[in-house]
């Protein structure tokens, strides 16, 4: 199948490797990953700004981004339940805390600069 071609190829495996270089592990694992999640936060953000998603939605541009960063979180746990080769079982703080709050982080940032 092209996609299993396409999730086993090595420049993926390479940068997915690259990616979880460990840069400390205490008191949580912390690898390049974070800075992945800290500039989706940033380009979300970005994306509800530019497309004025406030006034369309009515509703905070901070509650839209936690919206989408838990439902990235979840989609990324029902694949990993199913088995999916494509990602990589982490910790229920990791996902859920770490990750939702790094990208909430980067979306932050973006706002106030
Ligand atoms: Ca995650």
């Amino acid at each position: 199948m092209v996609l299993d071609a396409l999730l086993n190829s090595p420049a993926r495996i390479a940068i997915a490797e690259f990616l979880q270089l460990e840069l400390f592990s205490f008191p949580f694992e912390f690898d390049l990953w974070v800075f992945v999640h800290f500039f989706i936060g940033m380009l979300i953000m970005f994306i509800l700004i530019s497309y004025n998603s406030e006034k369309k939605l009515g509703i905070n541009r901070y509650w839209l981004l936690l919206i989408l960063l838990s439902a990235y979180e979840i989609f990324e746990w029902i694949f990993f339940l199913t088995d999916s080769v494509f990602f990589i079982q982490e910790s229920l703080f990791n996902s859920f805390i770490l990750d939702i709050g790094i990208g909430m982080l980067g979306g932050l940032v973006w706002d106030k600069s």
